[in-house]
């Protein structure tokens, strides 16, 4: 059996494979990222080896770090075109885990995705799937890399999927509070749109003390100390957010600096 494990695409993580999905020049992108024309989203792939179950392939698949604007989960091939890509990039031989489902909640147990998406392409190996003694409930890749429906159950590993979401120019619509002490420290909700991946946000071209990208439409930071004069009215500098580049600029990307003695007025 020619099975080739990916470790070590495995062991350089979610990261490093994501800084490939990213980046903007080069031709390897298009050798390694799949775009699913559905939505958009890029992917890559990895056979991940290691005997284990879909359960724990799921959990740990989904754990797996991935940058900003990215998620990993077990592997979701929604066309013929996903398929013959993963067979190509990775070359698999069979038994891997993909993210595919029984849901026997529903009426006629269907198969779903873990990501929510349609189960409607499908490429079952002949006679599959066939539910054998009513307990095949996961997917895997067979002979040919075909599909077929198993009990959960060590197999040989699991096809990992990073999925990004294409970065686009944050747009601030609002900052709350809109102005704070020149020393910092001041807890402030960023709302807007295009939050997902921000890399980075700055106050007046500092970095924010701390950041959290709540939702695609809010963002959570600290204010840095202010080392400028502060005039009496208060200091206003541009907040930027970085994902594909920065924010389109707009007068509520602003924050306003307040003199301490002021501040305690
Ligand atoms: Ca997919
Ligand atoms: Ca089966």
């Amino acid at each position: 059996m020619n099975r080739t494990f990916h470790r070590g695409l495995a062991a350089l993580g979610a990261a490093g494979i994501a800084a490939t999905v990213l980046g903007t020049t080069g031709t390897a992108q298009a050798d390694t990222t799949f775009t699913n024309p559905a939505n958009g989203h890029t992917s890559t792939y990895a056979a991940v080896g290691g005997y284990v179950t879909w359960a724990d392939a799921r959990d740990v698949a989904a754990a797996t770090p991935a940058s900003a604007g990215c998620t990993n989960h077990l592997a979701v091939l929604t066309s013929e075109a996903e398929k013959s890509f993963v067979d190509d990039t990775l070359g698999l031989q069979g038994g891997y885990w993909l993210g595919g489902v029984r849901d026997r909640s529903a009426e006629g147990a269907p198969f779903t995705w873990v990501t929510g998406e349609a189960f409607d392409y499908t490429n079952w190996d002949a006679g599959e799937p066939n539910d054998y003694l009513g307990s095949e409930d996961y997917v895997q890749l067979a002979a040919g890399n075909r599909w077929n429906d198993i009990y959960d159950s060590y197999q040989p590993g699991y096809v990992l999927e990073t999925e990004c979401v294409p970065l686009q120019r944050a747009v601030v619509t609002g900052v709350t509070p809109a102005s704070g002490s020149r020393s910092g420290g001041t807890s402030v909700t960023i709302t807007g749109e295009h939050f997902t991946g921000a890399k980075q946000v700055t106050f007046g071209g500092v970095a924010a003390t701390s950041y959290a990208v709540v939702s695609d439409t809010e963002i959570t930071a600290t204010t840095p100390a202010y080392s400028g004069a502060v005039s009496k009215k208060g200091r206003t500098v541009q907040l930027r957010v970085q994902t594909k580049g920065s924010n389109v600029k707009s007068k509520a990307a602003r924050f306003t600096y307040i003199a301490d003695a002021a501040a305690r007025r």
